[in-house]
């Protein structure tokens, strides 16, 4: 199933249209992809052609769904790839050049600096969790998807969504996942379809499959259901052009079979689980591959 993705890199590295992006780096990109991965094995889309660090990527799935937009609690257990846009914003702003390892401790450290500087805005969490609506109310979005999927799992309207137009401009970055989509089999097994308009292939998919794949199997058990399939579809999907090497280097690798994840306790609600929920086996990947993010 990894050839899905590794096809999709190869056709990018091939045909991808080649411009200037946003952050000045440049891109190769095709309009349009799609990805399907069979859940319902077991065995999950964990990269193989390079090590995936999969804890880092469920523990920021687990800080969207607190809701919280302030990359403090994310420091906290050790997961540094939010920092750049805060870091960037901070030496804008402040024109004081002080180093990514010293801006992080400070964030972890000093609350009121924190609050100050580490807020990425209305991103993920906030829609998610507390999408304001026009009479000043507060939706949790997770919370009613949960309860459809419990009651009325024949549904067509399970999905949330963090393209909210009227905050875009207060995010640090709009939302690249931006809609998750759910579907019940008859037989009980839990589709997902995740709508992305913008993926950096290299760094971000592979972070992406596992965020998405953790929070299936988390909706799946409070719903009762077992996980199906994993539709991942992308709009712009791109390889910056400081990446082209590593993607080679990554497609000269002979994948291997997915590793398994599965949930090892019964959380009470979605908003009560932890990492320790979540074991990994039969991950054996080839070594990871180093490169740089483009903020
Ligand atoms: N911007 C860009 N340019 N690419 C992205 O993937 C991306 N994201 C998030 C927001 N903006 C983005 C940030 N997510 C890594 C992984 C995910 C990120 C950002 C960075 C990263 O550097 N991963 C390394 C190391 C991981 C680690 O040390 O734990 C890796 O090798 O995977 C996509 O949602």
């Amino acid at each position: 199933q990894e050839f899905q993705y590794l096809d999709l890199v190869a056709d990018v590295l091939d045909r991808g249209d080649e411009r200037i992006d946003r952050t000045g780096v440049g891109t190769r990109s095709l309009f349009g992809a799609m990805t399907r991965f069979d859940l319902s094995k077991g065995q999950v889309p964990i990269l193989t052609t390079k090590r995936v660090y999969w804890k880092p990527a469920v523990k920021e799935m687990l800080w969207f769904l607190t809701g919280d937009t302030n990359i403090q609690s994310l420091l906290r257990e050790d997961v540094r790839i939010w920092s750049d846009w805060p870091l960037a914003t901070y030496r804008r702003e402040t024109g004081e050049q002080i180093d990514q390892l010293t801006f992080e401790q400070r964030i972890v450290e000093d609350d009121a600096f924190a609050a100050r500087w580490g807020d990425l805005g209305p991103v993920y969490g906030k829609q998610w969790r507390r999408w304001l609506g026009s009479d000043g109310s507060e939706h949790d979005q997770i919370a009613t998807l949960v309860d459809t999927l419990k009651t009325n799992p024949a549904s067509r309207r399970m999905l949330f969504h963090g393209w909210n137009v009227a905050e875009l401009g207060q995010m640090a970055l709009p939302p690249c996942h931006m809609v998750y989509q759910y579907h019940v089999t008859s037989d009980g097994r839990l589709n997902c379809l995740l709508f992305q308009r913008s993926v950096d292939l290299l760094l971000g998919a592979p972070f992406n499959f596992v965020g998405a794949t953790a929070l299936q199997l988390m909706l799946a058990q409070q719903a009762g259901l077992t996980p199906g399939e994993l539709v991942w579809v992308a709009g712009d999907a791109h390889l910056y052009l400081n990446h082209l090497d590593q993607a080679r280097e990554q497609l000269s690798r002979e994948p291997r079979a997915f590793p398994t994840m599965r949930l090892i306790r019964h959380a009470d609600s979605i908003d009560d689980y932890r990492i320790g929920d979540f074991v990994v086996e039969g991950y054996d990947p080839h070594p990871a591959i180093k490169a740089d993010v483009a903020v």
